[in-house]
């Protein structure tokens, strides 16, 4: 039988499918069709407004605490106005269907969670939560009306988003756990970012080193397209759920639109 166009290479399908251990990498491109923006997107990231030096650093809170904290309650705002998208449910679809499956994502807007994933990594922290600047004590509650970003009840110093900036570790349980599912995943799918963050961008190099098939799935080229061992170029909330079910098609899974015609992507 002819392979659609744009059908997911059989090898990959068939790789999918015998994985022992999947990891996914995500970027701010899964989100996209969510309507959060990237950061590096050339008319619509974020970096083409702002400047990440002025909003992103410690040293930018440093010199201008309120600003900083005005941006994050901003697109906090926005981010809970948004709903995951098919390529967060075909994620979520293909965690109930792997034996090991992890997922590490650069994102800060929780919609991983929200589509039904279980098993996330939040590499770069939630925006959706509020932390303490000095302790890093995390707070639930916190009034917004003052002139100055709110304090903690219990120092006094500056609340402050819980997402790294620039210049800042990652958690270490969370750098641990990615390192970890690099080095043991068969397959890795890395879907939505430019690869340029460190340390994020140096796991597909350390998942294939150990023997794991890399796939990026961009609609752009990256610097890590050279290095994959499948490029699928395409919108994640097109080609996620379509290569989801090719691999499981005959366990009741649809396929999604211009993909190999079927109907809309419905997760059991
Ligand atoms: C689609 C799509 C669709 C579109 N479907 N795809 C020199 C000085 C200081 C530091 C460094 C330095 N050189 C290197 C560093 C380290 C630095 C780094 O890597 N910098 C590089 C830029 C060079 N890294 C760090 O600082 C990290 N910490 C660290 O290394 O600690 C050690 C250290 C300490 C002290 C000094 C130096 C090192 C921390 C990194 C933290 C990153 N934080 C941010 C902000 C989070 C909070 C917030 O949301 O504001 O994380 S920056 C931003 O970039 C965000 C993202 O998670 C991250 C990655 O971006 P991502 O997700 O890849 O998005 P984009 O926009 O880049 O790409 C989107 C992609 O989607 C594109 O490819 C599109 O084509 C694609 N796309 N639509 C699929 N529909």
């Amino acid at each position: 039988m002819l392979a659609a166009p744009n059908a997911p290479p059989p090898e990959l399908v068939a790789a999918l499918r015998a994985a022992r251990f999947v990891a996914v990498l995500t970027g701010a491109g899964v989100s996209a069709e969510s309507g959060v923006p990237t950061f590096r997107d050339a008319q619509t990231g974020l970096w083409s407004k702002f400047d990440p030096r002025e909003l992103a650093t410690p040293s930018a809170f440093a010199r201008n605490p309120k600003r900083v904290w005005d941006w994050y309650a901003m697109r906090r705002a926005m981010v809970g106005r948004a709903a995951p998208n098919p390529a967060h449910t075909a994620l979520a679809e293909l965690e109930r269907r792997v034996p090991e499956f992890v997922l590490l994502t650069q994102n800060v807007d929780g919609l991983h969670q929200r589509a039904g994933s279980i098993r996330v990594v939040e590499l770069h922290g939630n925006i959706t939560q509020v932390r303490c600047s000095r302790e890093g004590t995390r707070v639930a509650q916190w009034d917004d009306s003052d002139d100055a970003p709110p304090r903690c009840a219990a120092c006094g110093a500056f609340l402050r988003p819980d997402v790294v900036w620039f210049e800042e570790m990652l958690p270490d349980d969370a750098l641990e756990a990615a390192e970890d599912a690099a080095t043991r995943c068969d397959v890795l799918l890395v879907v939505g970012t430019s690869a340029e963050v460190y340390p994020a961008a140096a796991l597909p190099a350390i998942a294939r080193r150990r023997g794991a098939q890399v796939v990026e799935i961009n609609p752009d080229t990256t610097p890590l397209t050279a290095q994959a061992d499948h490029v699928l170029h395409g919108p994640a909330g097109v080609v996620l759920p379509a290569l989801v079910a090719a691999a499981w098609s005959g366990s009741g899974m649809a396929t999604q639109r211009g993909y190999s015609g079927g109907a809309p992507f419905l997760p059991d």
